[in-house]
């Protein structure tokens, strides 16, 4: 069953060990920011920033993947969730879900079956924590439905997001 292929925890996604690749929060540019983006990009060293200055950027919605340098998971994945602020609720919700399928699609075309998300626009980029983790749990859902071989584990940063994450997921 898909959903016994998800994980929630609490921690610091950039010290996850048993994962082969973790998404990053980033921005269009790739070239760095605040929040997750700030604390991958330190883990991971100034190589991160070289190989993602090769990238030209990425388009909301979408991902691209790099190295993990000195982090402990092999790869990166960077994708770019709306903000939430600018455009219409039904466009950023499309967007979401675009950036959680992009990166999972991503993963899957470097033959990644183990992957750890962090809560894509929640922070910085404002999008409401129970309206994200619906359009995140759903997505990665669907997608482990067709994908039996891999494994997702969302990692919150504060006790408030672990619980909305475990609320829901035990409704499901
Ligand atoms: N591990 C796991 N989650 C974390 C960590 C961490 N080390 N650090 C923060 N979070 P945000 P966004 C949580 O702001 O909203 C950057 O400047 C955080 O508490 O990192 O997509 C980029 O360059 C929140 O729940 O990403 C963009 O400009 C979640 O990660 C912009 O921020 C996402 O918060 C993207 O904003």
């Amino acid at each position: 069953m898909a959903l016994n292929r998800i994980k929630v925890l609490r921690g610091d996604i950039t010290k996850l060990t048993n994962v082969e690749a973790i998404v990053n929060a980033a921005n269009e540019s790739l070239l760095g920011g605040g929040g997750v983006d700030g604390s991958i990009h330190r883990a991971a060293g100034p190589q991160l920033l070289d190989e993602c200055r090769g990238l030209h950027g990425c388009k909301t919605g979408q991902a691209k993947i790099t190295k993990g340098y000195k982090l402990p998971a092999r790869y990166v994945i960077h994708t770019v969730g709306p903000r939430y602020s600018t455009g219409s609720r039904e466009r950023s919700e499309e967007l979401l879900r675009s950036a959680y399928r992009s990166s999972l699609e991503c993963a899957k075309s470097n033959s990644i079956t183990s992957i750890a998300f962090p809560s894509i626009s929640t922070g910085i980029y404002g999008y409401p924590i129970t309206e994200a983790c619906k359009v995140a749990v759903s997505t990665v859902r669907e997608f482990l439905e067709q994908n039996e071989e891999t494994n997702v584990t969302f990692v919150l940063f504060s006790q408030g997001d672990l619980q909305v994450y475990e609320q829901h997921l035990s409704q499901l």
